[in-house]
Formats: structure tokens, sequence, C-alpha cells
């Protein structure tokens, strides 16, 4: 007999029902990829990353542009309320319809699956997480509409006590599931890398150099470190979860179109001479007045001296360099090879590469952006031509080459701060890779262009700091901001969004002097 209670849409049945079950596939998909030990392979992650790969470009840099390196948290917050939201659909059918609620949870697990299957380097035990969740949720599923089967007669207004037993028993599991999710992502840990990279010994470089030159950081207070540390060092990558690649694994393919194609371990890296040199790192989505750069003492092994090792056949002209987690960038050959410091990297500031930055190796041509240089956990470099092989952000519409444009900002005073009026510090950082920064101008609102006083720099592949005096009067004040490269050419004041090459325009921003 139907109960006309049962006609209503319960919101209970959404949490007693739907939201415990859901939370169980979740938690075991979790504990199978921990103990299968591919945790990129948990169906919450998986989809994230396919989600990465396959949203839109406008979507993507909307999403850097309003989180900034919380994108990717956001996107696993949104990933949490649709599974939510299943979770509530799953609960509000289940009851009446248990094949529709069962139903649910299986699209969840097939969802997890394809997104799992379609990473790069998936195997074919990545389904098992998935399909365990999916399993196990119906299961949970069943039990609780068991539970709730049983005759219940609540008068109105008030829950009887199987209602009652019944929501115990939907948190119990929810607790439950948290905690075997929380079981699964320890067996994960295990294949974590940072033991691996705190063992490692870097040799020293084959020739010392000098440190950088006292005065590279202005000293003002406030403004940007010369080196940036390793922890502040800005990151932009692809990868949801970090790559954990063990050094004892690693191995780079050097093939393509050469006449030697080779392997190299990570010993044999590290017995190969290595140089050190400061070089700034930028990313093509930074803005105007943007921070998404940082400089860092980099040490590694000569690219061009690998690539000629290889015998680079002619009518090659890229390097398509892959990395574990399957990201691909293309580097054009002349530039690598046309006597620049292009390094294979395995340290950072006297430090191994931090995971986060490529652990255990990975590119870094000065001179070019990030996302046609500066592949990260590295470990296949494809000797090819353009016309032949394409790269991740190439054919999302992104430059085929990406030189570095020239680039100023103001640091200090920062944007919309009280300046207290007289005689104040302007400072900020410039840089134009591999041509050097000659000359950096600022304007006060409307008045002349005024030289500013340049920092020394090690070369021409780092940022260059300048400061200048300013005697503050009271008000609303503009500052504005141009630099001009070692070629002479002066930075370009048209303003031109990051995509596709890389954002132009010159920096202002607005103090209030009292
Ligand atoms: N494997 C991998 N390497 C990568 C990327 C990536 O998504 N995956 N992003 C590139 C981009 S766009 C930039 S700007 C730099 C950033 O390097 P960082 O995170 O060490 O600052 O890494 C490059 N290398
Ligand atoms: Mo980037």
């Amino acid at each position: 007999m139907w109960d006309v209670t049962d006609r209503r849409v319960r919101w209970s049945d959404a949490a007693s029902l739907g939201i415990p079950a859901a939370a169980a596939a979740m938690g075991s998909a979790e504990l199978a990829a921990g103990a299968i030990g591919r945790s990129q392979a948990a169906p919450l992650l998986a989809v994230g990353a396919a989600g990465i790969d396959l949203t839109p470009q406008w979507l993507k840099d909307f999403a850097i542009r309003s989180f900034g390196t919380a994108d990717k948290l956001v996107l696993l917050c949104g990933l949490g309320l649709g599974i939510l939201l299943v979770a509530v659909l799953v609960g509000l059918s289940a009851r009446r319809r248990p094949l529709l609620g069962a139903a649910g949870l299986c699209g969840l697990g097939v969802l997890g699956a394809v997104a799992a299957m379609s990473r790069p380097g998936a195997h074919a035990q990545d389904v098992i997480p998935s399909v365990a969740g999916a399993v196990v949720g119906v299961l949970v599923l069943a039990w609780l509409l068991r539970l709730g089967a049983r005759p219940v007669r609540p008068r109105a207004g008030q829950d009887g006590p199987d209602r009652r037993r019944i929501l115990l028993a939907g948190a119990g599991t929810v607790a439950a599931a948290g905690a075997t999710g929380a079981v699964g992502r320890l067996l994960s840990s295990r294949h974590d890398v940072g033991t691996a990279r705190q063992a490692v010994r870097l040799p020293a470089p084959a020739r010392p150099v000098a440190e950088p030159p006292a005065g590279a950081a202005v000293r003002v207070p406030g403004m940007t470190p010369f080196v940036t540390p390793a922890r502040d060092f800005y990151r932009v990558d692809t990868a949801l979860t970090l790559p954990q690649v063990s050094p004892r694994d690693w191995t780079l393919r050097v093939h393509g179109m050469v006449h030697r194609p080779f392997e190299l371990s990570f010993d044999e890296l590290l017995r190969r001479p290595l140089l050190e040199h400061d070089i700034t790192l930028a990313c093509v989505s930074n803005e105007i007045g943007g921070t998404l750069a940082g400089n860092a003492r980099w040490l590694g092994a000569s690219l061009p001296a690998l690539l000629r090792e290889a015998g680079v056949r002619s009518g090659a002209d890229q390097i398509l360099s892959r990395s574990a987690d399957g990201m691909t960038v293309s580097t054009p050959i002349d530039v690598i090879m046309d006597g620049r410091d292009s390094l294979l990297a395995v340290g950072m500031n006297g430090q191994p590469l931090p995971v986060a930055h490529g652990f255990p190796a990975r590119m870094v041509v000065p001179g070019l952006y990030g996302y046609v240089s500066a592949t990260k956990w590295v470990v296949d470099l494809k000797v090819t031509r353009f016309a032949t092989d394409a790269a991740y952000w190439t054919k999302r519409g992104y430059a085929e080459r990406g030189p570095i444009k020239t680039f100023s900002r103001i640091d200090v005073p920062q944007a919309f701060k009280q300046v207290r009026a007289g005689r104040t510090a302007i400072a900020g950082t410039a840089w134009a890779q591999h041509r050097g920064i000659s000359a950096v101008e600022i304007r006060i609102d409307d008045g002349p262009w005024r030289q500013a006083q340049l920092a020394p720099v090690p070369g021409i592949d780092t940022w260059r700091q300048w400061v200048t005096d300013w005697d503050a009067t009271p008000g609303s004040h503009n500052l504005q901001v141009r630099a001009t490269d070692g070629t002479g050419a002066l930075q370009p004041q048209d303003r031109l969004p990051p995509f596709p090459d890389g954002a132009t325009g010159w920096h202002s921003i607005v103090v209030t002097v009292t």
C-alpha cells in the first residue's frame, strides 16, 4: 500500500540514502585507487583532470583571471558540488525508483572510468576505482533501502525511531566513507617522491657562477626579491595532482629526427657537466602588472649538447617535449641552439627541483614563455617538425612560438595604497628575457616620462629591478611605467590580452597621497 507521505518529495531521502551511497562510492573508489597505486585513476581526480583538458579556452582564461592559482581548488569544489547534486537526485528517486537511483550511481562510475581511461598513460586497471565505487555505492543504497523498508508508522510531525535509525545509518556511512577515502589517500601517498627527492645529492656546477651582483635587488621596503624562493615561485600547470616521478625510474628518451637516439637515466644526467644560470621564467597568461613570473638559479645539463649528441637531422625544426603526465610542449630548435643557456634542469636555487616545479628534471630555455619551453617532469624529447606535431597549448590556439614580450611593473607603492606626502620611492620589475632591459621610464599623471634608475643584473636572461624618487604631493595620482629592451624596442602601449601570444600594454596604478 502507498503511504500518502511517500508521494511527497522527501528531502530526508536525499540525506539518508543518496548522500551516504554517493559518499560510500567516492570513499571506496579512493581506497581502490590507493590500493592499486594509481591515485590519478580515482574518479574525482580523473574527471577533474579530464575537465581541465576539455575546458574551453575562454573558461580557462576566466578561471585563471578570477581564481589565479586557486583555480584547481575551485574546480574540485565545483566537482564536489556536482557529485552532491547527483547524490541528492539519487536519494530523491531511490525510494520509489530504486533502479533509477542505482543508475545514477552507475552513471557516476561510468563517467569516472571513461575519464580515467582517457588520461595520458592510463592503464587497463584504471577502471577499477570507478567500478569499485559504483558497486559499493549501489550495495550501500540497497542496504539503506532495506533498512527503510521495515514497517514505519511515523506520527504526524514526529520521526519514528526507525526514521531516526535510518538517518543514523546514513550518517555512519558518510563517516565510514570519509575514513575509507582517507586511508585510500594515505595508500596513494606511499608513491610520493618527497623522500627520494631529499636523498638526491646534486653535484656542483662544472664552473662556479658568481652570485647576482650586489644591488640587483633595490632596497625599498615591500619590493620583490631578486631571487624568488622556491616556495614563493609561481606555479602554472595542468596537473591536478603533482606527478610523482621517482629519480630511480626516470629516464629521458631522445628520439625522432636524430641520427643517434638514446635514453638517459637520472644518474647519467647528474654525471654530465652541469651548468648554473640565473633565468627568469614567465607565463604567457600573465596579465599587465601580473605576478606569473619568477627568477631562480637553475642547475642543469646543456640541452644543445644533448641534442648535438643525438645528432639532429636536417629538416627538424622543433623539440616536442613530453612530461610524465602527458603534457606536451614544442620548442623551436633554432632558439634552443642559438647559444643561449638552454637547460635540462635538475636544481633550483641550490636544491633539487621541488616536485611542483618539475622534479626530477625540467626544461628551462631563457626568453620563451613557459608553455613553449619549460616542460616540468620531462621524460621525452622528440625531435620533429612543427608541420608534423602540435603541442598541448598550440592545439588550443596559442601561438606556435612564444618569445617573451617586454614587460614592466610597478611593485612599490602598491595600487590603491595610501602614500605619505614627501619624498618616496617608486620601484618595480621589468623583463625582456634574452634581450635584456636597457631603460625604464616612469610618468606621474600627465607629466613627462622620466628615466628610472636600473639595478645591475647578472645577464640578459633575468628580470631587472628599477627605482626612482618621487616627491609625492597630496591627492590622487596615476603612476605609469614602460620599458625599453636591449634591442632598443619600446614596450608596446597597445593593450592586448594574454591569448594567444602574451599580453602587452603599459602598467599603471592609482595611489592616494595624504
Ligand atoms: N608538465 C608540465 N610542464 C609545464 C606546464 C604544464 O602544464 N605541465 N606548464 C608550463 C607553463 S604554462 C609554465 S608558465 C611553466 C611554469 O613553471 P613553474 O610552475 O615552475 O613556474 O611551466 C610549464 N611547464
Ligand atoms: Mo604558462
